[in-house]
């Protein structure tokens, strides 16, 4: 039997942790082999290239890469592998994260990163875990019980509100 793929969870810095664990909730739900660590474009370049360039061989399927400000991590990672690399745009103080959406997802011709909404750890995990899910059918059910799920809770969610709005509005 083929041995699972893993997603590498990568950030910019320490601080991108808040904003990065909904990911990390999400894989474990999932029994997603993971791996995170701290790794800065900026601040240590070299350790950036050193694992996007060995996830391959370590048995990665995907790569989710946060980071916030001037975020090039996402970039600097899909330019030294062939993995998909999903970028996280971390929510910046001054600009409260456009500066990131915009870093993260202008990438060059030939060097795709799949880019989520600003702060959308969430939603990075289950697209690393779709691309994992082509080839592992035991991951695709889970992610239609996770829709069904969804499914379930707008209608409830639906029911609710029409019963707000027949009732007292001013309460
Ligand atoms: C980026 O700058 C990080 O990804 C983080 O979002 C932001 C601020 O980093 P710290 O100054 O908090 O380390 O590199």
């Amino acid at each position: 039997v083929r041995k699972k793929l893993r997603v590498l969870v990568i950030m910019g810095s320490a601080s991108d942790w808040p904003t990065m664990k909904a990911a990390v909730r999400r894989l474990r739900e999932f029994g997603v082999e993971h791996q995170v660590a701290v790794k800065s474009a900026h601040r240590t370049p070299e350790d950036v290239v050193k694992i996007a360039k060995r996830a391959r061989p370590n048995r990665f399927g995907a790569i989710i890469a946060a980071a916030g400000g001037a975020a090039h991590l996402a970039g600097l990672a899909a330019a030294n592998t062939t993995l998909p690399v999903i970028g996280v745009p971390v929510k910046s103080k001054n600009l409260r994260g456009l500066d990131s959406l915009l870093s993260t997802v202008q990438m060059p011709a030939g060097i795709p990163v799949a880019t989520v909404a600003i702060a959308s750890a969430d939603n990075a995990a289950l697209l690393a875990i779709q691309i994992l899910a082509v080839r592992d059918r035991v991951l695709a059910k889970k992610l239609e019980e996770h829709r069904k799920e969804m499914v379930a809770m707008v209608r409830r969610d639906s029911r609710r509100v029409a019963r707000l709005a027949r009732g007292n509005l001013d309460g």
